[in-house]
């Protein structure tokens, strides 16, 4: 599957707690460091306006769900193990986290909002520790981390730029293509350095780090959830965190009500939709009078304070706010809209806003995009170019020497 996140912080930070809640899996979450040490792999969902209200049909989905026009993506969660300073050298779980990471199109960084773990995800006193320190220094292990592997062999490359020629882009992307880096990704952030790629070999060292820092942002910007905001000093905490990092998404978090909410609604004791700031009780009778003191004080004190538990509106945000994704659908029919099998609607695909058509073949499959022809617009009927750039919510179905889709 395409999407992936990655989910970091440091131990005990919630990081499976987090995953739990979004894909009602089961992984073990315990208060002492490094409950996690093999990267935990699930799926869940984004949610979006679906295509069948446009088109006003009922629809079939075979890769996500459609629920009341409401269109759920699959993404890919990697919950990894605890980060601790030192990490990119072998500290704590070393480098393997990171390895784990290679493929997260984005990080989401859970933030310990309470202030109650030391760096190292150790218990300390609740609103001892700073959660400003955890944003910096995960921030420059990640740098250290790419630092590194792009450095390997760094006099090699110099050379080769110089006396071959070679395209220090190119050099670049070999070795980093595994790490869902592009050849964009590389050049924007050359350019964004203000760093010449003939000139490579008279880098120097600080120059090199700022242009990993400037590609880190761009092939793997993290965004912030402030988890814990159940727990005392963690509104104070989110709001520094705000003011400290005014260019970052922060969104206040409790994967812990997340989790019990899900799990009521499972049970059919309420009803919740993930990303509400509501629920419904539906048989009050069944629960005693504490649980049911507990559940008001969820509602009051997070669902309505913060706007829900904010683990399916982080995703979200994540997804289309932040990183401007889009959605589109092919089809092997563009009157019917269908798939060969006759499925109306069956597929949905998250790609970056200004995907063109021929890069969106390519999304689909390799061989669609060598031997593309032309696309056709369902809405328009038109046919589209393969430099037409797509939008959301298209229905496309892609002509080629292969066939069609
Ligand atoms: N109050 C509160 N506690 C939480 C929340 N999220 C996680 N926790 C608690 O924090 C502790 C650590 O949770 P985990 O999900 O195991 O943390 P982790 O980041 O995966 O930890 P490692 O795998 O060890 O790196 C557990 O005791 C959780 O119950 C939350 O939103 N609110
Ligand atoms: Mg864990």
């Amino acid at each position: 599957m395409g999407f992936s996140v990655g989910i970091v912080g440091k131990p005990s930070c919630g990081k499976t707690s987090f995953t739990n809640a979004a894909c009602m899996t089961d992984f073990k979450v315990g208060s002492y460091p490094f409950t996690t040490i093999e990267a935990n792999v699930c799926v869940t969902h984004v949610r979006t306006a679906c295509a069948c209200a446009d088109f006003d049909v009922e629809d079939n989905p075979q890769n996500s769900i459609c629920i009341d026009r409401v269109r759920l993506v699959p993404i890919k969660l990697i919950d990894v193990a605890g980060l601790v300073p030192g990490a990119h050298e072998g500290r704590g779980m070393g480098n393997q986290f990171l390895d784990d990471l290679r493929q997260a199109n984005v990080l989401i960084h859970i933030v310990d909002a309470s202030g109650g773990l030391d760096a190292e995800g150790n218990e300390v006193t609740a609103g001892s520790h700073d959660p400003v320190d955890d944003v910096k220094f995960l921030e420059e292990e990640l740098v250290e981390w790419m630092l590194g592997i792009v450095q390997k062999d760094w006099r090699r490359i110099t050379s080769r730029v110089r006396s071959e020629g070679v395209k220090l882009e190119e050099l670049l992307l070999e070795k980093l293509s595994g790490l869902k880096i592009t050849r964009g990704h590389i050049l924007r952030a050359m350019r964004d350095s203000n760093l010449k790629a003939e000139a490579v070999d008279k880098w120097t060292d600080d120059e090199t780090r700022e242009f990993v820092k400037t590609l880190q942002k761009s092939a793997k910007p993290i965004i912030i959830a402030a988890n814990k905001i159940d727990r005392p000093n963690a509104e104070a905490n989110f709001k520094r965190l705000q003011e400290e990092f005014p260019d970052y998404l922060i969104v206040p978090v409790s994967a812990l009500t997340e989790k019990v909410l899900k799990d009521l609604e499972q049970k059919g004791v309420i009803k919740y939709i993930p990303g509400d700031d509501d629920f419904e009780v539906l048989d009050p009778g069944s629960l005693k009078e504490s649980e049911l003191d507990q559940l008001g004080k969820i509602k009051e004190h997070i669902l309505k304070k913060f706007g829900g538990s904010g683990v399916q509106n982080l995703l979200n945000r994540a997804v289309f706010d932040y990183l401007h994704m889009i959605t589109v659908y092919p089809v092997h029919d563009a009157n019917s809209l269908t798939d060969s099998d006759g499925n109306v609607l069956p597929d949905v695909y998250l790609v970056p806003q200004g995907t063109t058509a021929k890069e969106f073949a390519g999304h689909i499959h390799t061989d669609l995009m060598e031997s593309f022809i032309h696309g056709l617009d369902a809405r328009t009927k038109m046919r589209i170019s393969d430099k037409h750039e797509l939008k959301d919510r298209d229905v496309i179905k892609i002509v080629s020497a292969k066939g069609s889709k």
